[in-house]
């Protein structure tokens, strides 16, 4: 049986891939696993066939057999787990993988994620300079720490695993930003995922939803 991803139909993001249904498209990508793409309406998102399976209404669910699953972290590791490649095989290897996977979810991705909800939605607020400058010095200062960890490395640690996959795709969101180029080896990792073939392959089939969704 293969294995059912959900997506937007119409991305807000018009196939920039900032979507959560992109790093689970990577990560199948780099397992070589194939996958079929249900595009789901704000709509279908609320109603109860959706619910049942993502209790927030929201995408990427992962459908396999008898197994649904949602959140993007956790689908990204049981992918990993399934397969060789996006985790290390030592114990230690492997639980400081994690440690980075969860890192990016947690303590990189929410400062960059609400500054990118702030530019979209509180634009018009008195205190919107405030309050992009106190998210934009949080962004700044998770990125100086993370850019002194990578130093001249290609990846997080050791070879490239699912903690790198989440790093990337959170880190994305600062193009266009300007931040993520005030550290050129963070700018230069995130080159080196975008540049893998896995990668590009995730991007291209996201990109054809939102080319289909506009010419229709
Ligand atoms: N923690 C969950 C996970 O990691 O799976 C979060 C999932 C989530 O935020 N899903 C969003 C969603 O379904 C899509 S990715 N939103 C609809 C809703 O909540 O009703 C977030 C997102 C949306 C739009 C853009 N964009 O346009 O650039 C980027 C990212």
């Amino acid at each position: 049986m293969t294995i059912t991803i959900t997506a937007f139909e119409r991305s807000p993001d018009r196939g920039r891939g900032l979507a959560r249904d992109m790093r689970v498209r990577w990560a199948l990508e780099e397992v070589g696993e194939p996958y079929d793409v249900c595009l789901v309406s704000f709509k279908e998102m609320k109603e109860p066939a959706h619910l049942a399976i993502q209790p927030f209404g929201q995408i990427p669910t992962y459908e396999d057999g008898d197994l649904a699953l949602f959140e993007s972290g956790a689908i990204v590791f049981h992918i990993a787990e399934e397969h060789q490649g996006l985790l290390p095989d030592g114990r230690n290897a492997r639980a400081r993988a994690l440690a980075w996977m969860f890192a990016a979810l947690n303590t990189v991705e929410p400062p960059i994620f609400d500054r990118s909800l702030a530019t979209i939605l509180e634009r018009d607020q008195p205190w919107y300079a405030h309050r992009l400058r106190a998210l934009e010095d949080v962004i700044r200062m998770r990125l100086a720490s993370l850019s002194k960890h990578l130093g001249d490395a290609d990846w997080l640690d050791g070879p490239f695993s699912a903690g790198d996959l989440l790093m990337v795709t959170v880190l994305r969101r600062l193009h266009g930003s300007g931040i993520l180029e005030e550290y050129p080896n963070l700018a230069a990792y995130v080159a080196r995922g975008e540049a893998r073939p896995a990668y590009k392959r995730a991007f291209e089939a996201q990109l054809a939803v939102a080319a289909a969704a506009s010419a229709g």
